[in-house]
């Protein structure tokens, strides 16, 4: 059901559906103010946005700074009553939106739905924590004092989130800084700002207090108008670990300033001589393909060991060159499109590159054929597999800079698990990867010396589910923006302390005579 529209969709600000008409400010000349929102199976417009401005997110952080101070005063079950409509909201809507997400991002209709599920969980988690201890008792040297770790919310929290998990990724984000009680301003990827519209429209629904929940369409200017402003408390990102480090550094370099980044990965799955093959094969077509590859997570090197390789190699292969490219929609289809033009582009040179690096290709389709792609999808952005074997070298390009595509390197090694585990750490990246082995003392070599913040023995390396921390090391990653690890972000500890007793008495033997 495309839903193109002549109407322009705004921002949520103050408890308002805004465009940026008015006295405020149009950004440049008349052609940038609105963007479309692009089905990339097919190309077609879905419907047509305002492009926020400096003059937006200024309104936005000052809505957001006016209604912290009573937002903060709720009680955190109260504040979490406004989240447990949202839950339901998306279960109710699970169909109706999963098929959004696949229209607005290209992701096969599975991927869709979980997408809006992976959201109500993350939901369900940080509403249901709203009843649960919050902080620590903390025990003292001094039998008359009373030590605790309280939590207090930060303030005003500034979210950045990627296309490629429209629903889940706001909610990571957004659910754990409003119960905390922060007040949000939240600028969506510009691919998808369908999503983010459909999900400002839930906040509206839920009747959560104006100014509580902001949130500004656009693009990377809008973005930088939110990181750059000394309202911002905590900046909580998701996306490339180009933006990310920019973010990291200039927001973090502040004091009392915090962000959370969390950025690409180069992820590897290591195949064992003790490997069971099925496993092992369906594991890494799975990371290496879901999503067209272009998750955080999804895997591009595949480590795997000689007495293995070749039995590996050719069952890998087989399904490379098979899996279904196709209409997003389609229940058949395990790979759709990728997100736009210019990222085909990026996968292109990717896919070059490792051949200038000396790739011998064993699968190659990158073009696909007329009848792979479906009728009625001419004009989408259609990729299929690539694979190559190469002998590994530290500094190959193609083996430590992320594609963000299904472009997949094979690498055999022959020594044990330490030079499996060498290799696989071998990037600047430790956000996800996998160990495939029967020998338990391989996979606890693995999960003790593999550099990852998600690290996984005889699974897929994608699919964490919200109650882990997710997030990464090394280049991955910088404090954790996402999921259940979040709270930190969002909320300043204090160190409680409380005399109960007539005296003052010190810790650490301290005098306290005068
Ligand atoms: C991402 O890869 O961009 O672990 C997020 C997963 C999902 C989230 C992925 N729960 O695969």
């Amino acid at each position: 059901s495309q839903q193109a529209t002549e109407q322009v969709h705004g921002h949520y600000i103050g408890g308002e559906w805004t465009t940026s008409a008015g006295d405020r400010p149009q950004s440049g000349d008349g052609s940038e103010d609105t963007f479309e929102s692009e089905n990339p199976a097919t190309g077609e417009t879905l419907a047509t946005f305002q492009r926020g401005t400096e003059a937006d997110v200024d309104a936005a952080l000052e809505a957001a700074e006016d209604a912290f101070e009573e937002w903060r005063d709720l009680s955190a079950i109260d504040r979490a009553e406004y989240l447990w409509d949202i839950y339901h909201e998306l279960r109710d809507r699970h169909e109706e939106l999963g098929e959004i997400v696949s229209q607005e991002c290209g992701k096969e209709i599975s991927e869709g739905k979980a997408d809006v599920t992976e959201a109500w969980h993350m939901v369900e988690w940080a509403a249901g924590n709203a009843r649960h201890p919050h902080g620590d008792v903390v025990p003292s040297e001094v039998p008359g004092k009373d030590a605790y770790m309280r939590r207090k919310p930060r303030g005003v929290v500034g979210c950045i989130t990627p296309w490629n998990f429209p629903v889940a990724i706001p909610f990571w984000h957004m659910a754990i800084a409003l119960v905390e009680g922060n007040t949000v301003v939240w600028k969506p990827a510009e691919q998808t700002p369908w999503c983010a519209q459909i999900i400002a429209e839930m906040m509206d629904d839920a009747g959560i207090p104006d100014g509580v929940f902001n949130m500004v369409q656009g693009f990377g200017d809008a973005g930088a108008a939110i990181t750059d402003d000394d309202r911002v408390d905590t900046v909580l990102f998701t996306g490339s670990a180009e933006v990310g480090h920019e973010i990291a550094s200039k927001v973090g370099g502040q004091p009392g300033k915090l962000a959370a980044c969390e950025m690409g990965g180069k992820n590897g799955i290591v195949v064992t001589e003790e490997a069971d093959l099925d496993i092992a094969v369906h594991s890494a077509v799975m990371s290496s393909f879901k999503t067209t590859g272009q998750r955080c997570v999804s895997s591009e090197r595949l480590i795997v060991h000689e007495d293995v390789y070749d039995e590996f190699k050719a069952r890998f292969v087989d399904i490379a060159e098979d899996v279904a490219v196709g209409d997003p929609l389609d229940a058949e289809t395990f790979m759709g499109p990728a997100i736009e033009a210019d990222h085909i582009e990026k996968i292109r040179q990717h896919n070059e590159l490792a051949r200038d690096e000396g790739a011998n290709v064993l699968v190659d389709r990158f073009e696909l054929g007329d009848e792979e792609i479906p009728d009625g999808h001419e004009g989408g952005h259609w990729v299929g597999p690539f694979v190559y074997e190469i002998d590994y070298e530290p500094d190959l390009r193609c083996l430590n800079e992320e594609c963000f595509g299904p472009h997949v390197a094979l690498l055999e090694y022959s020594g044990d698990i330490e030079e499996a585990v060498e290799l696989h750490n071998d990037t600047p990246y430790g956000l996800a990867g996998a160990i495939i082995s029967e020998d338990y003392r391989q996979i606890n070599y693995f999960r003790d010396h593999a550099e990852l913040g998600l690290a996984y023995a005889n699974l897929p390396c994608i699919g964490a589910e919200v109650q882990l921390p997710f997030g990464g090391v090394k280049k991955s990653g910088n404090g954790y923006p996402s999921a259940r690890e979040a709270i930190e972000a969002v909320t300043e500890r204090t160190a409680w302390t409380l005399n109960n007793s007539k005296e003052i008495e010190m810790a650490q033997g301290l005098s306290a005579d005068i």
